[in-house]
């Protein structure tokens, strides 16, 4: 969803100072599980049976199940030290974004109001046949997989499948932001899914500084001005303490 305020055409011409880039790994410290890796959902489960518009067609259900489970686990989880950092900074520098790949929520629940959802959020729902669309934070879902209360149609996760297109005025408002901004923060990616992948090229393609906030290397790290290998938890706000101290590298 696009944050109230934000003029996609009016920021070509505007340079963001700061734009944090995040994934998976920015929510995993609040125990929200990652995707790839030893850890991650892909270890278990395989994409194309659960996070695709095939999957669901062939079983509603099985999608349903997993994603009723996901909210669950979810719902247990609270912002972290890296969710602050990032809200914080939205208070102090002007027109910082947060252009998240995450549909958790986690953002916004730390404060966050500048958040571009790039693939969507988990607690709203929309329907398959009329586009009516709501949130829904209920955990576990009375009926599943749940129906339309307009037009009996079957409701989906107001999520980004594989094959999908991203919402395309998040999509936009992040590439200008990409275009535009002097640093990008790169936290907690494996960087691998496009288009969200292209985003810290095209930073750096216009110039920006990359910093990346990740235990493990990524497509990222071998063009980032300043790595980070630990959980974002902990270096990113003791990097923001440095940033407000004043004493820039
Ligand atoms: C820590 C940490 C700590 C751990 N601190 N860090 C070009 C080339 C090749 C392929 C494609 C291409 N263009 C499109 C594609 C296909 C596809 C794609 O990219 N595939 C690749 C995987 C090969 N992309 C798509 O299909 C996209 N759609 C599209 O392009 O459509 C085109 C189109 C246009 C017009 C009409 C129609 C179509 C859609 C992509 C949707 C991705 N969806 C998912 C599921 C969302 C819903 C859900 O949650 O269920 O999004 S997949 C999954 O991956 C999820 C994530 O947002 C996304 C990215 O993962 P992320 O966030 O990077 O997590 P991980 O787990 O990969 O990494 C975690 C990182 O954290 C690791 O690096 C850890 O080290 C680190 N970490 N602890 C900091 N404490
Ligand atoms: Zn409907």
């Amino acid at each position: 969803m696009l944050p109230r305020g934000l003029f996609v055409h009016g920021m070509r011409s505007m340079e963001l100072p700061l734009v944090a880039l995040t994934g998976a790994g920015i929510s995993a410290e609040s125990g929200v599980p990652t995707f790839r890796g030893s850890r991650g959902l892909w270890r278990d489960y395989k994409p194309q049976d659960l996070a695709t518009p095939e999957a669901f067609r062939r079983d509603p259900g099985l999608v349903w199940d997993w994603y009723d489970w996901r909210r669950e686990v979810i719902a247990d989880c609270q912002p972290n030290a890296a969710h602050r950092t990032l809200a914080h900074i939205e208070e102090k520098i002007d027109d910082f974004l947060v252009v998240t790949q995450n549909v958790d929520g986690l953002h916004q629940a730390a404060g966050s109001r500048r958040v571009l959802e790039l693939h969507g959020n988990i607690w709203r729902l929309r329907c398959t046949h009329c586009d009516y669309g709501r949130e829904d934070r209920r955990v576990p879902l009375p009926d599943l997989p749940p129906h339309c209360p307009h037009c009996r149609g079957l409701m989906r996760p107001d999520v980004v499948w594989f094959g999908e297109a991203l919402p395309r005025a998040a999509m936009e408002a992040a590439w200008s932001a990409a275009a535009n901004c002097r640093t990008m923060l790169v936290v907690g990616t494996s960087a691998v899914v496009e288009p969200a992948a292209s985003l810290p090229r095209e930073a750096r393609r216009n110039n920006a500084r990359l910093i990346e906030f990740n235990p493990a290397r990524t497509p990222v790290s071998r063009s980032a001005d300043e790595v980070f290998r630990e959980p974002a938890g902990e270096a990113l706000p003791r990097w923001w303490a440095r940033m407000g101290a004043g004493k820039r590298r």
